[in-house]
């Protein structure tokens, strides 16, 4: 037989087994169930470790007929959004495979796709205060099963954020914990707590936000709401609606993408709590001295470490930026700089760190910064990725004014601090920036006795 034979009846094989375990499906709709409009029908499937890819719809009644369902284990919801195509959310095996591996729990995907699919955007809205009567309900019946509510966990997207609100209020905030990724804004926003989501509606509320200026929410929901990259506008998603459907939805979605990363332990982002992400860009909210000796909370999953001292803040407000593509984290420093120029300058500063034929830049660009006379500037610079150790460090200065004759930058002292780690700060004295023209140095270890 040839390969393809072989591969075909291995498919065929495949999906014969699937059907013979009686494996069940998310609901799969199209646009024309969503022009005629659904009614609301909400589907559990449960998955294990020993069932990654294979679901079981659970009763919602009869769960000892369910011999997986563990109710001594954790519990994790997962909870989809407006689905205005009915298709299934593409992330939903992703999402699954990843928190199965992170933690042994009874993983459930709510299926309400018969309800969230619908052109009529204020229909499925209507649906989200029944699907989370069902839920509690489900939650409820569990609960007499032994399991405990503060061992779960609600992971909902976009509306789901709010379904989960809900169940977690009727549940009088009882449940451990709420995932937020984008929750909506259209129809919640301005309204008050009992009506969205709102950190009452859980022991510990987390929030991410990515599209606050569309489809997601703006203001603070949780104990800690994390604003990616300013919350508004997501690197790599196109400004202009000629990208089609992708413009619309590609902030919002990129919440899921971001959470699937911290879950995957991809990489790690820390957060950084600040009253606007300008305030943040301009290198004024990097000290984390209120968290103690962990340090400003990372984004996502892992975010529980700082559960107790953010619990105790009340409600934090926190800034990270990404790359446009995973892995989305990008490493921060702070960067002194101190001039011995007689004149201010005002410019930009182009930052090149090396180490065994790698590169990590950082345009420090967000607007022209000033420089004066020994005083300390201080800087964010951010790298789109982490190195080791760095050899060498690449300078530029630029004003961004082609008419005026060239500036000189004198540096007396230059201090790179990087914030994730405990490294030592990196330092150089007395560097000769010429404008538009980039100067190469190893750097040294920073005396701690000096600056
Ligand atoms: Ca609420
Ligand atoms: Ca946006």
């Amino acid at each position: 037989m040839f390969l393809w034979q072989y591969l075909t009846l291995l498919l065929l094989l495949t999906v014969q087994i699937r059907k013979a375990q009686g494996c069940d499906e998310f609901t799969d709709l199209n646009l024309s169930h969503a022009i005629i409009g659904t009614s609301l029908k909400t589907r559990l499937l449960l998955y294990t470790r020993d069932t990654v890819s294979c679901g079981t719809l659970i009763s919602h009644t009869n769960m000892s007929t369910h011999p997986q369902f563990n109710f001594s284990r954790p519990t994790t919801f997962v909870i989809h959004g407006y689905r205005p195509t009915g298709s299934p959310p593409n992330w939903l095996q992703k999402i699954t495979e990843l928190l199965l591996a992170r933690k042994d729990v009874n993983l459930i995907v709510v299926d309400w796709n018969y309800g969230a699919a619908n052109v009529n955007y204020f229909k499925a809205v209507e649906n989200t205060q029944k699907a989370a009567d069902n839920l509690t309900a489900f939650i409820l019946k569990m609960q007499e099963h032994g399991a405990s509510l503060s061992s779960i966990h609600m992971v909902g997207v976009s509306l789901g954020a709010h379904v989960s609100g809900f169940v977690g209020a009727k549940l009088n905030g009882s449940l451990g914990r709420i995932t937020a990724l984008d929750p909506a804004g259209p129809q919640f926003t301005g309204t008050p707590p009992e009506d969205r989501l709102d950190p009452s509606d859980a022991q510990f509320v987390d929030v991410l936000h990515t599209d606050i200026d569309a489809l997601g929410f703006r203001e603070p929901l949780g104990h800690i709401d994390f604003y990616a990259n300013g919350g508004t506008d997501q690197p790599g998603c196109p400004k202009t609606i000629l990208s089609g459907g992708a413009y619309f939805k590609c902030d919002h979605q990129r919440s899921v993408l971001l959470f699937l990363d911290s879950v995957n332990q991809t990489c790690v982002s820390k957060a950084f709590p600040c009253s606007s992400y300008q305030e943040f860009l301009n290198g004024n909210c990097l000290n984390c001295d209120r968290f103690g000796a962990a340090g400003c909370p990372v984004f996502g999953y892992d975010v529980t470490d700082w559960r107790d001292v953010l619990l105790k803040l009340g409600q934090t407000k926190t800034y990270f930026t990404t790359n446009a593509v995973s892995p989305f984290c990008m490493t921060n420093y702070r960067m002194n700089v101190m001039i011995w120029n007689r004149d201010v300058r005002w410019g930009y500063i182009t930052v090149k760190l090396h180490s065994k034929g790698k590169e990590a830049v950082a345009t420090i660009n967000h607007k022209a910064v000033e420089f004066k006379k020994y005083t300390e500037t201080k800087l964010l610079a951010q790298f789109d990725k982490d190195l080791e150790s760095v050899e060498k460090v690449s300078l530029k200065f630029s004003t961004g004014n082609v008419f005026k004759p060239k500036y000189k930058l004198r540096v007396l002292r230059l201090r790179l601090t990087h914030l994730e780690g405990t490294k030592r700060p990196l330092c150089r004295y007395d560097i000769l920036l010429e404008e538009n023209k980039e100067v190469t140095f190893r750097p040294l270890l920073c005396e701690e006795s000096n600056f």
